[in-house]
């Protein structure tokens, strides 16, 4: 089972059918993996939960065939049904320790963290990764706390021993500087799913990524 975290590889994609040009998820999904992409979220705010059971089973198959790492945002019975490789919740979702006792010591939890009191409670309650974000405004989530900028961020990379991806608002553009505060790992929504052409658009922000 491949179990892949945030500092392990450079991106992490989460999917947004609302984002994606009318595509399909699982099309999406398909070009994030042909680009290489090791680390995909699942996370579909508006769907009904059979819809999602049977898009997360197809996303659990061609991440098991391409050896990506397949994570489902919130839904942990989902999660379970098709056996992910983890979950990711946020500061008002089920806590970690109960997700924990649910999914057991081999999933990943990863959460959503915006400050440096959250970050410990993380690693207190058994968390295998963190979030670290908003780290610019998005249109994204819309039930988004304000920008944590590069502050957050650079407390995380100073202090942190936990695997953790930057979010929030990382394009082409921005990534480069965001790479140089200490993120190994970012996370993006818009700037993939949104391209015409997925495949050529994570090549362009990894190189992004690497200063190119
Ligand atoms: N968590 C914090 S910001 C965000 C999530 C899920 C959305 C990021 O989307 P985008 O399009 O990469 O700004
Ligand atoms: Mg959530």
């Amino acid at each position: 089972m491949p179990r892949i975290l945030p500092g392990e590889t450079d991106l992490y994609a989460l999917t947004d059918s609302n984002l994606s040009l009318g595509r399909p998820v699982e099309d999406v999904a398909a070009a994030l993996l042909h680009a290489g992409v090791r680390i995909l979220q699942y996370r579909e705010k508006k769907l009904k939960g059979g819809e999602m059971l049977r898009q997360c089973g197809e996303l659990r198959r061609m991440t098991r065939e391409a050896g990506a790492c397949f994570i489902v945002n919130d839904h942990v019975d989902i999660a379970m049904l098709v056996d992910a490789d983890g979950v990711h919740v946020g500061q008002e979702d089920l806590p970690v320790e109960a997700v924990r006792s649910l999914v057991g010591p081999d999933k990943i939890i990863g959460l959503s963290t915006h400050t440096p009191e959250q970050a410990r409670a993380a690693v207190a309650a058994g968390a295998d990764y963190i979030g670290v974000g908003p780290i610019f405004a998005t249109r994204t989530k819309e039930d988004v706390c304000a920008p944590v900028g590069y502050a957050y961020l650079d407390w995380v990379a100073a202090n942190m021993d936990l695997p953790f991806v930057a979010i929030g608002g990382i394009k082409r553009h921005n990534i480069a500087e965001v790479v140089r505060h200490g993120a190994r790992c970012c996370a993006l929504v818009s700037e993939l799913v949104g391209a015409e052409d997925i495949r050529a658009r994570v090549a362009e922000v990894r190189a992004a990524a690497r200063g190119e």
